[in-house]
């Protein structure tokens, strides 16, 4: 699986957060949360960032002043593709559990919304990807149906609900489900909750498809061009103003147990 690595700069950290990186990070530290995403093309519509919070994750050291929070197997894996200053070595300077970082204030790059907060997310699957997940509600089913959980349960999540009620703008426009792919297949489906993980499952299949061979942009750079023709063209954008990096998921393949 070949996914986008999106860096988003941590601007500023919770209490829960800076008790345990207390003396942790050098002063000149850039941390970054480093999601992984099939669609760079929608980037423009982030509103927030996930982690799972009871995921545990870590802050490596990639170079002299560069740190992302990752999963441990994400961080070793992206040791291995040359992305850490020393081959096969990924030095941890913190371990941190989701729920420590719900509340950070982080920089989307290429988002309307250029600052977002990272938010917790029950479904994130720990062994995919980073174990981060930036939220994109205009086109991803599971991201919408995660921010109208956030919005409606706020105080159970222990967060503020300004936090989660972010304008959702088009990013893509559809012959099918019209310019919000995920607003029309959550309603039309009927999906309550995240937890509606069969449904959601479908709606993510039928919005890949729908998006990808028949979507158009109706924002950005690439406004009126085919997303399978923008969605390249994003991506290397991205790359070029050191925003994003390829990152690439062994499938089924275990490189390595040892310590
Ligand atoms: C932004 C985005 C915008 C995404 C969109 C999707 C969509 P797949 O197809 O199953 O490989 N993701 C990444 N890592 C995780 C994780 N650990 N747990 C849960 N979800 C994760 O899934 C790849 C997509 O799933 C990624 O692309 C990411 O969300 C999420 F408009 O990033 B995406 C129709 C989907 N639209």
């Amino acid at each position: 699986q070949e996914y986008t690595a999106l860096k988003l700069k941590v601007k500023e950290w919770p209490e829960s957060a800076q008790r345990v990186l207390s003396g942790k990070l050098p002063a000149n530290a850039n941390v970054y949360f480093v999601p992984a995403t099939l669609r760079p093309e929608t980037m423009y519509g982030q509103t927030c960032c996930f982690v799972g919070p009871k995921v545990k994750y870590g802050i490596f050291k990639v170079t002299e002043n560069e740190y992302f929070f990752v999963s441990s197997r994400a961080a070793r894996n992206m040791a291995f593709q040359g992305i850490f200053s020393e081959w096969g070595v990924f030095p941890q300077v913190a371990e941190l559990e989701g729920s420590e970082v719900v509340g950070t204030l982080v920089n989307a790059p290429l988002s309307v919304h250029q600052d977002v907060r990272i938010l917790p997310m029950e479904t994130v699957k720990p062994t995919k990807g980073t174990g981060v997940v930036t939220c994109v509600p205009s086109d991803s089913p599971d991201d919408y149906a995660t921010i109208l959980d956030l919005i409606k349960k706020s105080d159970y999540y222990g967060i503020k609900k300004e936090w989660a009620e972010l304008e959702i703008i088009p990013i893509i426009e559809t012959p099918s489900y019209g310019n919000l792919t995920a607003k029309f297949l959550v309603e039309k489906m009927k999906i309550n909750s995240p937890k509606d993980t069969k449904q959601l499952a479908e709606a993510k299949d039928l919005a890949y498809k729908e998006g990808y061979y028949q979507g158009k942009m109706c924002f950005g750079d690439y406004k009126g061009k085919a997303v399978e023709e923008a969605k390249p063209l994003v991506r290397q954008q991205l790359i070029d103003a050191n925003d994003a990096f390829n990152y690439a998921e062994p499938e089924g393949l275990v490189i390595s147990r040892s310590a």
